[in-house]
């Protein structure tokens, strides 16, 4: 235990992920004195929590890695295509260690609360370690994946065995040899960790509410030869920071032609060979034209009935009712044909709704299911959950949460009308999970710190967004996604998944995002009031 700190500072920065960690740097770049606070003993974030097997990343190793230092672009080398979770928390320790960015920041300590107070300028931040931290700026780094949704299952304070969520796995490894184990939920978690259960258990059911769209990764040992030829696409992300591999809108999309089925469906082919997400920028409009994104899912379900052998499963796991893409996609690993194994089965809880858990399993309106553990592979009360669990309160004593009641609300994904000086690095408004969340880290802590700068430059102690500019800049982060065919799934993008939500679409799918916010410093912070 240690002595709680009374101190002020420049700037507390909330969280030691990747966003977190690159905001300390900066800032201390800046000549800042910086406190940094995460909740886990490490850094790293989600992935120092996401520890299930066959934790992976779905975007490849040579773009998920920060473009900010050459020297740690050269000396770092991944090992493979796409690299799993220790070797990426590994990355993490090595920024930490290689910039000495540890001793700025207290582990094991969770902010409680934030308050700003008006005459002295500054935020007064407490942690559950009795900490009282004064900082004029407090730049939250608290990621978009990192409260796990844990779903009142009927009965489960019953069950005996252990329960485990893909987003707080124990840090030592689960043996599930000879147990019968139950997965419930089947997005990017569920899909990866399901092919690796498998392997162990004596028996592994699989209990799906929605089917997912999921794509081969190919991974693959990465060689010398390939990271020489990666060289000019990672200079081209370096100048935009935007990743139009995987889930981005481009501009070309809403005038582009309708191929010919066969003419997509043979692009479709190539890119399934290739695996990844690649797919989805098969064509411009893939996103925004039903017909074109109708075909994708034609194929996708064409595939997913060559893989498992009974039809009835294959008919269950084929999503029917969303388009592609519009969820996040998967990208796995043997998932589909981890149900022809004897010992593997797929419970459809559309069919067979849950109905409780017991002491020792699972009930469905239909039967019963004998289990040893249960893993929740449910997701995350995303882009928001962190923010709403912290008891900021800003001008007038209004808390986040109150000024959220409708709905996330901040002006460009970075600051929110009513908490000056509060910075959100990938808050909703902004790209942040669509594409590369590294890259939107980095595009948002240069903006801070430039923002920081020029303040400090001119001698301003103070910035707080226009509630006008807000309003207008989430009704175009809306229009953008209507304009698109995301709104079209329940997904954790607009909040669907968390019972009470408000229903924003969080993060922003139109094009140029980051010109956009330079453009707006560059007009000397324009929709934002600074003295
Ligand atoms: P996701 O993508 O939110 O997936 C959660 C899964 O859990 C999804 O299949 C849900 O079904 C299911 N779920 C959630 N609650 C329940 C209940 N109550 N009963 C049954 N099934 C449930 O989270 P992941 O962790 O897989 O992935 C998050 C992101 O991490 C991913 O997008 C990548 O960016 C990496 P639903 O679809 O809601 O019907």
């Amino acid at each position: 235990s240690r002595p709680p700190l009374v101190a002020e500072c420049d700037a507390v920065v909330v969280g030691a992920g990747f966003g977190g960690l690159y905001a300390i740097y900066r800032l201390r770049e800046l000549g800042l004195k910086v406190i940094g606070i995460e909740a886990a003993s490490d850094v790293g974030g989600t992935w120092y929590w996401n520890r299930y097997p066959g934790a992976r990343c779905d975007i490849p190793s040579l773009l998920y890695s920060y473009t900010w230092s050459e020297e740690l672009r050269q000396e770092w080398r991944w090992s493979e295509k796409y690299a799993g979770q220790p070797e990426i928390l590994r990355y993490a320790q090595h920024v930490a260690d290689r910039f000495e960015l540890r001793s700025l920041i207290r582990f094991d300590t969770r902010v409680i609360s934030a308050d700003w107070d008006e005459a002295g300028e500054s935020w007064t931040v407490r942690t559950d370690r009795g900490d009282c931290i004064v900082a004029s700026t407090c730049v939250m780094a608290t990621g978009n994946l990192s409260v796990p949704n844990k779903p009142k299952l009927p009965g489960v304070e019953r069950f005996r065995g252990p329960i485990y969520h893909t987003g707080q796995w124990p840090h030592q490894e689960i043996d599930f040899s000879g147990l019968r184990v139950a997965v419930i939920g089947t997005g990017s978690s569920g899909v990866q960790t399901i092919p690796m259960v498998a392997k162990s258990a004596s028996r592994l059911t699989v209990f799906q509410r929605t089917p997912n769209y999921s794509v081969p990764a190919r991974n693959a040992p990465l060689s010398d030869a390939d990271i020489a030829a990666a060289e000019p696409m990672i200079a081209k992300y370096r100048e935009s920071l935007e990743t139009p591999e995987f889930g981005r809108v481009p501009s070309n999309a809403f005038d582009a032609p309708v191929p010919a089925r066969e003419v997509q469906w043979a692009r479709y082919e190539q890119l399934w060979e290739q695996g990844g997400g690649g797919i989805l920028t098969a064509f411009p409009n893939i996103l925004t034209d039903e017909a074109v994104n109708d075909v994708a899912c034609d194929f996708v379900r064409d595939k997913i009935r060559g893989m498992v052998d009974d039809a009835t499963t294959a008919e269950a796991l084929s999503p029917k009712d969303y388009p592609l893409g519009v969820k996040r996609i998967c990208i796995d690993t043997g998932y589909f044909a981890t149900y022809n194994l004897p010992h593997v089965d797929l419970v459809d809880l559309r069919a067979e709704p849950l109905t409780t858990v017991t002491e020792t399993g699972l009930e469905t309106a239909v039967r019963s299911f004998a289990l040893d553990a249960l893993v929740l592979a449910t997701g995350y009360d995303a882009m928001t959950g962190a923010l709403a669990a912290m008891n900021i309160r800003g001008r007038s004593g209004v808390t986040l949460n109150e000024a959220w009641a409708d709905g996330p609300r901040a002006y460009l994904g970075l600051m929110v009308s009513g908490f000056p000086n509060l910075f959100v690095v990938t808050g909703p408004g902004s790209p942040s999970v669509i594409g590369n969340v590294i890259h939107a880290c980095e595009n948002h802590v240069e903006w801070i710190t430039a923002c920081l700068g020029s303040m400090r430059a001119k001698g301003l102690t103070r910035i707080e967004p226009e509630r006008d500019a807000e309003r207008a800049w989430m009704a175009h982060v809306a229009d953008a996604a209507s304009r698109t065919l995301y709104p079209k799934a329940n997904s954790w993008y607009q909040g669907a998944n968390i019972a009470g939500k408000p229903r924003v679409f969080m993060p922003y799918v139109g094009q140029g995002y980051r010109h956009r916010i330079a453009q707006i410093a560059q007009r000397n912070y324009e929709g934002f009031v600074l003295r």
